[in-house]
């Protein structure tokens, strides 16, 4: 059976459900195709810091809603070293800027949500999606769905579908400009019903490994540990998590931290990735598609929503302007911004893991980074700048 679209997406994770909902209210046609079930999808644990401008994009496509009730604003964010521990005040620091802390699970769920509402369609158990003479002026994709395949003609294609997703091998090899970095280490992540043992979020670098001590609500926690790349969860279960958690962290946090069952544990492996190629023909590649961060610095979502943002204005600028002549803009603005991005995750990661391969002397250079960051005024301002997230770039 045969369907036309304006912008037909690729997934439906964060990145794609936002451009629907955005595109949707600006009166242009989208559909998306997701290869899961939408309880698969929210299934995933990820990301829970959101920087101010992903926020304000949300309220834009009208799902700020929930996160305005139920989120927490963070002004500060916290650091410790060997167990010392030190507050950041991000919102001193980065000149009166703050970061909310609302997990991407619920993102997700008010993104799918609204677009319920709105009678988009989004095909969930989407097999085998195809994309077809993307150079042309006439790019279609096809799948399979319920026994059947489908075609979908469409003007553009949103690659939405994640590191894995086939948008970006649609692409021709010899025209894909690439870069990546493995880090030889993962997070081991833990999710339960207890309360936060702090109100801020708290980096703690340490000679036993890195250790993050994060959350989601005032009764939901989220803890990682730093595993080497080849840890499997059967290594693990959760009084050894919590164990080794408590050794990690500040002695006072150890001390007051309340345990429970794990509703979630999962290993991540750590890289970065940027494919430079963001924009070819007409698709368009958009969040983990397009590249990948350490989550250290809780970028991987935020650039995903700053895609979203550059290529929504773009899409506007088309079909309400005419303006074509734009679309170069889109790669431009999304990779320079990218590469920002994954230079700061990547210090971040540098700055508070801890690597087999250093000696001692590389333990005390850290050290000293760490010492100099945390107490000088201009290090202070670049973690808190950056962390809270830079600003937009204007199409023009
Ligand atoms: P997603 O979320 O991977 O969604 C892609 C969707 O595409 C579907 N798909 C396909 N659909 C159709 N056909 C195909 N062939 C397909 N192949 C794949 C998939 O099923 C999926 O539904 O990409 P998106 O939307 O670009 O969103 C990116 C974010 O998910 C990601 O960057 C963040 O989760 C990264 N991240 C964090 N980001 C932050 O900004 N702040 C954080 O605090 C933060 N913490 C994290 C993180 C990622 C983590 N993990 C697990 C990697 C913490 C962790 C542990
Ligand atoms: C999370 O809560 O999952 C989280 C928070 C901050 C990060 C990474 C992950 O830097």
């Amino acid at each position: 059976m045969d369907t036309k679209t304006q912008v037909a997406i690729i997934g439906a994770g964060p990145s794609g459900l936002l451009l629907g909902q955005l595109l949707t209210n600006a009166g242009i046609d989208n559909i998306i195709l997701e290869r899961k079930s939408g309880d698969y999808v929210l299934s995933r644990i990820r990301a829970g810091v959101l920087e101010q401008g992903t926020a304000d994009l949300l309220r834009e496509a009208g799902v700020g809603e929930r996160m305005d009730e139920e989120g927490i604003v963070h002004t500060g964010t916290d650091f410790s070293f060997q167990g010392e521990h030190h507050h950041l005040d991000l919102e001193k620091y980065s000149g009166g800027k703050q970061v909310v802390v609302y997990g991407q699970t619920e993102v997700t769920r008010d993104l799918m949500e609204a677009r319920k509402k709105s009678g988009a369609t989004t095909v969930y158990e989407a097999d085998n999606v195809k994309l077809h003479d993307i150079e042309s002026d006439s790019p279609y994709v096809t799948y399979y769905h319920n026994e059947e395949t489908f075609r979908l003609d469409c003007d553009y294609i949103a690659g939405c579908d994640g590191y894995h997703g086939v948008s970006r091998k649609s692409i021709p090899k010899d025209k894909l400009v690439e870069y990546e970095k493995v880090y030889p280490f993962g997070w081991l992540g833990l999710l339960s019903d207890t309360p936060p043992v702090h109100d801020e979020l708290i980096y703690c670098a340490h000679e036993r490994g890195f250790a993050l001590c994060s959350m989601r609500s005032k009764t939901r926690s989220r803890y990682y540990l730093q595993v080497p790349d080849t840890d499997t969860l059967d290594n693990w279960n959760e009084e050894k998590f919590w164990a080794e958690l408590k050794r990690r962290i500040p002695k006072k946090m150890a001390d007051k931290l309340v345990t429970g069952p794990a509703l979630e544990m999962s290993i991540a492996p750590l890289r970065s990735y940027v494919c430079e190629t963001m924009q070819y023909g007409k698709l368009f590649l958009l969040g983990d598609a397009a590249h990948i961060v350490p989550p250290t610095g809780a970028k991987g979502l935020n650039l995903a929503a700053s895609d979203v943002e550059t290529a929504f204005r773009l899409f506007v600028k088309i079909y309400k302007e005419d303006r074509t002549d734009l679309i170069p803009r889109y790669q431009e603005i999304s990779v320079a911004r990218a590469w920002k991005a994954v230079r700061f995750s990547w210090w971040m990661t540098m700055f508070l893991h801890r690597f087999e391969s250093a000696g001692r002397f590389d333990f005390r250079v850290q050290q000293a980074e760490f010492d100099y960051f945390i107490h000088s005024e201009a290090g202070k301002a670049t973690i808190a700048e950056n962390y809270v997230g830079l600003p937009f770039e204007e199409l023009e």
